[in-house]
């Protein structure tokens, strides 16, 4: 039995790299499915080999965590990849992807990508977002307007950030992900899309997802996806995903305040004294009411 981890699940095969580095094609053993088990992208697994390519995937060790969308277990870290444009920049948008990573307990990093395309004004508001998230506490990547983009400097930008981790890409269609892993790394090749002019949005050219190891760790590339469903969250829960509201919500009058419709509520005064932006505020209203108002599910979890 040796051990690796699964770098890529494609059309029934679980693609395991070994700390070696050789990378084994293998079928999962009967007993998953009749477990409901699906093995994940990220996965630490054991198995065995009929040859030195070709095995049997045997066993998943246990979870530190698993993300839904994109589809990776074990995950260290998050990268939202945000367009300035094309498609646009949606601040609701980001602070759902941002939602969903707090929940599950994953450092998110913010990167900002097609700067280049910017005019003054509208890289102004971006740095200015930038300074916001930064503010909240997040680590916010913004290139300069018009830089050359080189593997060296994005090395450099990214620094140790990635170092023995498992980070994951994810963000719109089109925002370009898979072009940020092309510019980390040539060699990559990942295939790429035009974004439509007329609609303004990406073309699902990434469909699975897979590990590539970059920057001295393991990046998930992934397919670009912009619904992202609440299910499993509680309205009470929903402040600890906004650390800036969680921090201000300690002053709150009543212990259970979830700074909706409460008196003396410390939240609603910081966003009313601008210390809370007022988008933030907004978008965490809009998702308490989509909590409050989802309609209840009945039975177990559906097994994907
Ligand atoms: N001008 C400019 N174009 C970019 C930049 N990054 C990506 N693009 C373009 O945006 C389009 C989409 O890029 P992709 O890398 O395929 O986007 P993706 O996020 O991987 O999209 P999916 O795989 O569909 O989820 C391509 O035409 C890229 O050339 C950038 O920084 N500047
Ligand atoms: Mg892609
Ligand atoms: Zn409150």
């Amino acid at each position: 039995m040796r051990e690796g981890r699964i770098i890529k699940a494609l059309s029934g095969f679980y693609y395991i790299q070994t700390p070696e580095k050789d990378v084994y094609q293998t079928r999962p053993r009967g007993i998953f499915r009749k477990r409901n088990e699906t093995p994940l992208v990220g996965d630490k697994v054991k198995f065995t080999f009929e040859t030195d390519k070709e095995g049997t995937l045997e066993e998943i060790m246990p979870r530190e965590n698993e993300l839904s969308r994109p589809s990776v277990a074990n995950v260290d870290l998050g990268f939202v990849i945000m367009s300035v444009k094309d498609p646009d920049f949606s601040t609701s948008l980001l602070d759902r992807y941002l939602v969903s990573l707090e929940q599950h307990h994953i450092r998110p990093v913010i990167y900002i990508t097609k700067t280049d395309l910017t005019t003054e004004e509208e890289y102004d508001s971006a740095e200015n977002l930038a300074e916001i998230y930064t503010a909240i506490g997040y680590k916010v990547i913004l290139p300069d307007q018009h830089e050359q983009v080189s593997p060296a400097t994005l090395q450099e930008r990214f620094g140790d950030l990635v170092k023995d981790k498992l980070a994951v890409f994810m963000g719109q269609s089109g925002a370009g992900k898979s072009t940020l892993l092309n510019s980390l790394d040539p060699e990559l090749k990942l295939k790429i899309g035009e974004t439509s002019k007329s609609l303004g949005r990406g073309k699902h050219t990434t469909r699975h997802v897979e590990l590539v190891p970059l920057l001295g760790g393991l990046i998930a590339d992934t397919p670009g996806f912009s619904a992202i469903q609440f299910d499993e969250l509680d309205a009470k829960d929903l402040s600890a995903c906004f650390p800036e509201i969680w921090e201000k919500g300690k002053d709150c009058r009543f212990s259970g305040c979830i700074h909706q419709n409460e008196p003396n509520c410390a939240v609603k005064k910081a966003v009313e004294e601008q210390a809370i932006a007022a988008f933030r505020y907004d978008n965490y209203l809009s998702l308490i009411e989509e909590i409050q108002n989802r309609k209840p599910r009945y039975g177990k979890k559906r097994g994907k």
